[in-house]
């Protein structure tokens, strides 16, 4: 689909459909002006409409003369748009019926209807932006929390970006160098094999960095997986609920009520927190309980963050400690919960058996339920969860890079293996610049990018 035929005008409803103050149908390309005129009747009459200006008048279909709705129009002239190309927007009131019957008079008058993502992929391809900052439109999109809009919106200023170009230059900087001393052996001397593998370490090293935040873009798009785990009966139910303020699993006081994973998602301090409640752990009674209990410890090898939960009116038994033993160094809480009740729980046993921190709450009354959401969140940003812009949040990025870094390590094995291949050196170094372009757009092919647009609403 992607350049054939790129001279066509192209048009949709940039909007959601249904009913709303204000519905816009979005026209690009040679045509637009053309189709603003025949469509568009200004209130005060004019010899021509004005690049970026906004005018109120009536849509009337052209052969009928009938009025189809009031509306305000904007001309705005390439290249400063979107596109790069001509643009008309057409704000009409937002009605199913309406926004159709605009959409189609653009049509009759020329336009082809859009494809999903086609104003965005024409910003590409005319180099207003490059393919992060196309993926970042989406990403804006669909950001659901406050720190997931700062990453989104610094991808689409383009620092992810430009980063990589920089890095992609030094990598072709590097290869003309290799180059140079594949077609001059004679002067081979010159170009020290220890020289160029110690200029390849600041590129790695800026890659390392951006791979290492793929974790934290991960979290920023899925959430934190918090598994609150513990024996049969502690309260992670009741927890859950708590947590979530809603009733959302059952509590029973018998032993053994929740046997799936409950999940639901809220957003603590601008990041957004999966919790899940599991099956209490313990030899299992019955087939579904074995289910379950087999599911909760996949989840607990998944979680970012656990919540071992014990119940402070009992003992600690020796299947808890066996249970906070097997979870050993991993990031968490030790959560005493019925605090509201007598205690029978020895502190100081607790925390020999375990290297987390110990926090006390009541899931019944919410007794210190703030203090463990604030904890969470701690432990969120111990996790270095940065939210400043380099950071990757695409799976696709993520891949090129570390396929990028691989063929960098493989460049410098053969640098300082002695007796330098200067071609398979250049055979490296060319991939990688080749997956830097893949995720910049300076090199990629129209299925990727079919792949990537084919993801947008229609009208972006
Ligand atoms: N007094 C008191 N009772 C609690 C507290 N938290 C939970 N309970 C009670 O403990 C019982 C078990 O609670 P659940 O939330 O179902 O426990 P669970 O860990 O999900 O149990 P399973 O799903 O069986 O593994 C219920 O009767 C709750 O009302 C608490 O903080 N204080
Ligand atoms: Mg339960």
């Amino acid at each position: 689909m992607t350049t054939k035929d790129a001279a066509d005008t192209i048009a949709a409803i940039s909007t959601p459909l249904g009913e709303a103050g204000i519905g816009i149908v979005r026209v690009s390309g040679p045509e637009a002006a053309g189709i603003a005129r025949s469509l568009f009747r200004p209130r005060r009459p004019r010899p021509q409409l004005l690049s970026h200006h906004l005018y109120l008048g009536q849509i009337v279909a052209p052969d009928s003369q009938e009025v189809i709705d009031e509306v305000l129009l904007t001309f705005m002239q390439g290249p400063r748009t979107y596109t790069r190309e001509d643009v008309v927007e057409i704000h009409c009131h937002s009605g199913w019926g309406v926004l159709q019957r605009l959409l189609e008079l653009t049509l009759a008058c020329g336009a082809r209807l859009a494809r999903p993502g086609e104003f965005t992929l024409r910003a590409f391809l005319s180099g207003r932006i490059d393919l992060t900052q196309a993926e970042a439109v989406l990403e804006v999109i669909k950001a659901r929390t406050d720190a997931g809009v700062r990453v989104a919106a610094e991808h689409l200023q383009g620092h992810l970006g430009r980063e990589l170009k920089e890095i992609r230059e030094t990598l072709l900087d590097l290869l003309a160098r290799v180059e140079a001393a594949l077609d001059f052996p004679e002067e081979t001397a010159e170009v020290p094999a220890t020289a160029l593998a110690a200029d390849l370490a600041p590129p790695l090293e800026a890659l390392e960095a951006l791979i290492a935040s793929y974790r934290e873009g991960r979290l920023l798009k899925e959430g934190l997986l918090v598994v609150i785990a513990g024996a049969p009966n502690v309260g992670k139910s009741s927890l859950l609920n708590r947590l979530l303020a809603q009733e959302r699993a059952i509590v029973t006081e018998i032993p053994g009520t929740t046997r799936d994973l409950v999940e639901e998602v809220i957003t603590l301090g601008g990041v957004m927190v999966r919790f899940s409640d599991t099956a209490g752990l313990r030899p299992a009674q019955d087939q579904v309980e074995e289910l379950g209990i087999k599911r909760t410890r996949e989840r607990l090898a998944q979680a970012d963050l656990l919540l071992y939960l014990v119940d402070g009116s009992r003992p600690l038994t020796p299947e808890a400690r066996q249970d906070l033993e097997d979870i050993g160094e991993r990031i968490g809480l030790a959560v005493i919960n019925k605090v509201d009740l007598p205690q029978e729980l020895n502190i100081s046993d607790l925390q020999q058996s375990t290297s987390l921190p110990v926090i006390k709450i009541s899931a019944l009354t919410g007794d210190g339920i703030d203090d463990l959401k604030a904890r969470i969140v701690d432990l969120t940003l111990m996790r270095g969860l940065n939210t400043t812009g380099k950071i990757v949040t695409q799976a696709r990025h993520y891949r090129h890079l570390s396929r990028c870094r691989d063929c960098l390590h493989q460049a410098r094995n053969l640098l300082t293996e002695g007796e330098a291949a200067w071609e398979l050196v250049a055979l490296e170094l060319q991939e990688a610049i080749r997956e830097l372009g893949e995720i910049t757009g300076q090199e990629v092919g129209d299925d990727v990018l079919d792949r990537i647009f084919g993801e947008f609403c229609l009208g972006k």
